[in-house]
């Protein structure tokens, strides 16, 4: 059990007011660290050492600047294993998929960073009598504020490009999931980062998230977590003109064609459904299937997906929800599922699990079917591992009801015939979709949504330009 502290200014420090959170291990239900359960204090505290550092970061060359992230990317490399086995302890979910996911993506996104920068073209626009260079110059300080369901991928994700532009960063993890942020807080003391550059606040969102959004000396909020979240975070940040960034919830649709080759498509819809326990924004929570197919495609795919393995993290393909207080709202909606007519074909259960995982947050993959497209269990997101299955006559049925959501982040279409796959993936109203995959990533590609799925996009150079302010000269000679 450890006592961790927030990084201000190079300086491991205490929250001023002295309180801290339990963080548990929702699988074994036990506590395993105690985090500063910060104020604003501690934020304007960290936004002054951010502002302090910020004036040198940012007239380095950016060249010099990227020699950082890819020290930082090695250390994060060299720690894999660790980072793998403390997310899974902090979230729930299997270490192997924290070791392939989290932890692979965190170096990653420090080393993407670092090589798209050496890469990007001087951005130039010639007239016939003047030339235009366009100067991109840091934000300043920029805020990030990251959830629990991939806690160190979703705050690397942020923390490589809003450095590698020149500004100074002050991180807000989620207080359910702090321990990889801790680990990056070492990882960037012991590689020598300017105190400074990389600050770590941990608490509250009320408490520690509201004021880093409404602290005046903060020029850019990068936030990823809930709608009903991303609301308040706009309202505050709007008045102040920051510049900002909401990755939020999806309710995302998978749409499995009638030609589709389904010895990939089953395991690729139960992957795009349940991978870290549906907790992804870009899950696909919805299962659309062409009714020629429907008879053959259920019954394999709840077979599937019962015969997933669900326990221990060490060794089991389904890990624990977050929370207990999570899995009970997941829990609401399979009850609500129910009451709106659906059917569950497996799952929704608490599984009986040897201790000491009989007292974490487990529960069964649950497949529903028989719901009305627009019910409220179809509609809302549920980010749990639950998926309701809906029947579908034609293309355009498919998208009528893909689109029927207020969200639009993602989706996927299977089918054979790619250029189908194509039309049906342009209408539908969403941010990304893949065809025939799920979750393949490019990181050079535009990321985020639209509706109640977010503002704006991050990803290669969108979160490049996110994390700066261009000046354009216009030259002309004298
Ligand atoms: O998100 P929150 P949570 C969805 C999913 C989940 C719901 C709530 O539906 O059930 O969001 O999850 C900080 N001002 N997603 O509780 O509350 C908070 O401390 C500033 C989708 O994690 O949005 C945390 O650090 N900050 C999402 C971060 O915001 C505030 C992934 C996210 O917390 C704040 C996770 C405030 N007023 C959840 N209130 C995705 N898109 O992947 C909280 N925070």
């Amino acid at each position: 059990m450890r006592r961790i502290a927030n990084l201000i200014a190079g300086k491991w420090t205490a929250p001023q007011d002295g309180k801290y959170f339990d963080d548990h291990n929702p699988a074994t239900g036990e506590k395993i660290a105690e985090i500063p359960s910060s104020t604003a204090a501690d934020i304007k505290t960290a936004v002054a050492g951010a502002q302090m550092a910020q004036p040198e970061w940012g007239a380095l060359p950016v060249e010099e600047r990227a020699v950082w992230l890819d020290s930082i990317a090695s250390a994060l490399e060299a720690r894999s294993d660790e980072i793998a086995e403390l997310e899974s302890r902090d979230t729930g979910k299997p270490v192997a998929l924290a070791r392939a996911v989290d932890a692979a993506r965190s170096a990653l996104n420090f080393r993407f960073f670092a090589e798209l920068v050496r890469e990007l073209p001087d951005e130039l626009y010639k007239m016939k009598d003047a030339l235009n260079v366009v100067v991109r110059k840091p934000v300043g300080v920029a805020g990030l504020i990251t959830p629990w369901n991939l806690p160190l991928y979703l705050l690397s994700w942020k923390v490589a490009p809003a450095i590698l532009m020149g500004n100074c960063v002050v991180c807000k993890p989620s207080r359910l999931t702090p321990l990889t942020a801790n680990l990056l807080a070492e990882v960037v003391t012991e590689a020598g980062l300017p105190p400074g550059v990389v600050n770590i606040v941990h608490g509250s969102g009320s408490k520690c998230g509201q004021a880093l959004v409404e602290h005046p000396a903060v020029g850019a909020i990068s936030f990823t977590g809930g709608t009903s979240t991303g609301r308040s975070v706009a309202a505050g940040a709007a008045p102040l003109f920051k510049k900002l960034s909401l990755e939020l919830g999806g309710k995302n649709a998978t749409i499995v064609c009638g030609d589709a080759d389904l010895e990939k498509t089953i395991p690729g819809a139960a992957r795009a459904a349940f991978m870290n326990q549906g907790q992804v924004c870009l899950c696909g929570s919805r299962l659309l299937v062409e009714r020629s197919i429907w008879d053959e495609f259920v019954p394999r795919f709840v077979a599937y997906v019962k015969a997933m393995s669900i326990g221990d993290p060490a060794s089991c393909d389904l890990g624990a929800l977050v929370s207990q207080e999570h899995r009970k709202k997941v829990e609401s909606y399979v009850v609500l599922a129910q009451e709106e007519g659906g059917t569950v074909l497996c799952g929704g259960e608490r599984p009986t699990l040897e201790p000491p995982f009989d007292s974490g947050a487990f529960l069964e993959p649950a497949v529903i079917e028989g719901l009305a497209p627009d019910s409220r269990s179809a509609t809302e997101e549920i980010f749990g591992p639950v998926v309701t299955l809906h029947p579908f006559e034609n293309d355009d049925e498919a998208l009528a009801i893909a689109n029927n959501t207020e969200y639009g982040l993602a989706g996927s279409v299977w089918t054979r015939d790619l250029e189908r796959g194509r039309r049906i993936a342009e209408g539908i109203d969403t941010g990304m979709v893949w065809v025939n995959c799920w979750l393949h990533r490019d990181l050079r590609v535009p990321f985020g949504g639209i509706k109640n799925s977010g503002v704006g996009r991050e990803g290669g150079r969108y979160s490049l330009e996110f994390f700066s302010e261009p000046t354009n000269i216009c030259l002309m000679e004298a």
